[in-house]
């Protein structure tokens, strides 16, 4: 479902298989050195989601080889089969690629972990400089997404629920919109997958 231009929700996009492997590699991930850790911004505050990086490390607002805010370890590497889902996942959701991303592999990976009452303010992701899309999948309870618009943080928005398994692509004009998640339904993570709480791997394009 297109939700705005080059902004593609594929619900249920991942197949089983794939949510038990993704959800096995995001616990080795967060293991520590350079594992998850709670992010400080510049006014003081702490962002509720918990974040491991790939890749790349994010900080507010840049990307570094070590993390430069924790432990100091260098960052875990960015699997070669990672790059290959997001690049059939931006494939599935908006197809062929535009020829000035067809050389572009993704190659950060923010992995985003989100306990009951975590959430996330509207903000822009806009420390990338690639303007390929950001491919988003989510695992665990069932959260409100909120799609602004590229000007301001309040309305127009367009309130999506993203569930276990599914698939978010953001590109072409959508790239640069404000987005956020104000609220997570906790309890709601179907059993069989063995995860409380709501985890999000976006894949990015760095183009360092
Ligand atoms: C999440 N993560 O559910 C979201 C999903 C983040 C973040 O927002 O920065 O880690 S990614 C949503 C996203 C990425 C890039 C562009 C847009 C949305 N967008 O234009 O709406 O933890
Ligand atoms: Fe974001």
């Amino acid at each position: 479902t297109q939700v705005a231009p080059g902004a593609v929700h594929v619900p249920d996009w991942l197949d089983p298989g794939r949510r038990r492997e993704l959800l096995e590699a995001c616990r080795e991930w967060a293991r520590p050195p350079a594992g998850l850790r709670t992010v400080r911004t510049p006014g003081g505050g702490t962002m509720t989601a918990r974040q491991v990086c790939l890749g790349r490390h994010w900080y507010p607002y840049g990307y570094a080889r070590t993390v430069v805010d924790g432990d100091g370890a260098p960052v875990k590497p960015f699997p070669e089969w990672l790059g290959e889902l997001g690049r059939r996942a931006a494939r599935d959701a908006l197809g062929e690629p535009q020829a000035a991303h067809r050389e572009a592999a993704y190659d950060i990976a923010l992995i985003n972990f989100y306990d009951a009452g975590a959430h996330m303010g509207m903000h822009r992701d806009s420390d990338e400089k690639s303007d390929a899309p950001v491919v988003s999948l989510s695992l665990g309870d069932t959260c409100v997404f909120r799609f602004g618009n590229t000007e301001t943080r309040t309305r127009p928005y367009t309130d999506v629920e993203l569930r276990s398994g599914d698939l978010f692509v953001f590109g072409g004009p959508s790239r640069l919109a404000y987005h956020g998640v104000p609220k997570v339904y906790p309890g709601t993570a179907p059993p069989e997958l063995g995860l409380t709480g709501r985890l999000n791997i976006t894949l990015r394009v760095s183009g360092l």
